[in-house]
């Protein structure tokens, strides 16, 4: 029996009594359920083949393999290897793959005209401390803004690209590092839940759209500031075989990026969009 437990404040959820392989669909859809409800839902103890976890992931949406090239499965580019080669020839760490997802607070895909709806990782290895995966509400930041603030942003556009402003973009190929910048409104209603959200990424923003430069950095500042709030968080602590997936149109996450390098921390990742 599919058992919902509700985990952090305000986001959150873990499933238990479930096989994610052998899901029946009207199982599935109490899974979904929460995972609206929730943004964040995990499922522990799941044994699975790289196959298992692309049809499992398939039953939220359409996998879109991610842009950096390098750090792709060998046989299966759908996936993306998180922590692998992190040690480079040369016994360096690359900080790029260590660090991954650990900079900044943010939501995966924004650089795309259609953004992620969700990414799923499972984990393969976990480090002995530390590693842990941050979620918070988008849900929880916009209902926190002042209301001038809200009505400021009410039909303004962010201009987001891969990399942002620090033209992060150590994890692409040379040839794939030019990006042409998409707009998405910065309050951004979910097309399943119908709740606004704010939508926003400080780690690929360009700029608002149609503000002076001045204002503009201004308010992504601000922004910035605000993206957080203490009764919508979650923090994840990995075990081996969770299943974890998040909605990147209702929330931010970010990895802490401080575990033990020279130990093992090892996901298998999926990028998941709408379909058609
Ligand atoms: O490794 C993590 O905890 C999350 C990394 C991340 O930001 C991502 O996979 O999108
Ligand atoms: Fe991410």
């Amino acid at each position: 029996m599919i058992e919902v437990r509700r985990v952090g404040r305000g986001i959150g959820a873990e499933i238990h009594g479930v096989d994610v392989k052998t899901l029946d669909d009207a199982t599935f859809a109490v899974l979904y359920r929460a995972w609206l409800d929730c943004n964040v839902v995990v499922v522990p103890g799941q044994e699975l083949g790289v196959r298992d976890f692309l049809r499992y992931s398939r039953r939220f949406g359409v996998i879109h393999p991610h842009p950096s090239k390098m750090t792709r499965h060998p046989d299966y580019p759908e996936i993306t290897l998180l922590g692998v080669n992190k040690v480079g020839p040369d016994g360096q760490l690359d900080m790029a793959i260590y660090r991954r997802g650990a900079e900044d607070w943010h939501t995966d895909g924004a650089y795309d005209q259609a953004p992620f709806k969700a990414t799923q990782l499972y984990a393969l290895a976990v480090p002995s401390t530390g590693g842990n995966t941050l979620f918070a509400s988008m849900y929880a930041a916009y209902e926190a803004l002042p209301s001038r603030l809200k009505q400021r942003l009410e039909g303004r556009h962010g201009v987001f690209t891969y990399g942002g402003r620090r033209k992060a973009t150590a994890l692409l190929n040379a040839e794939d590092r030019d990006w042409k910048p998409v707009l998405h409104p910065i309050i951004r209603v979910h097309p399943e839940t119908g709740r606004k959200a704010l939508y926003f990424d400080p780690g690929k923003i360009l700029c608002i759209d149609e503000l002076e430069e001045q204002e503009s950095d201004a308010l992504i500042a601000e922004l910035t500031e605000r993206m957080i709030q203490p009764d919508g968080q979650y923090r994840h602590r990995w075990r081996k075989g969770d299943v974890v997936i998040w909605d990147n149109r209702c929330s931010y996450h970010k990895a802490a990026g401080d575990y033990p390098p020279e130990e093992d921390r090892i996901h298998w990742r999926v990028s998941i969009k709408e379909r058609a």
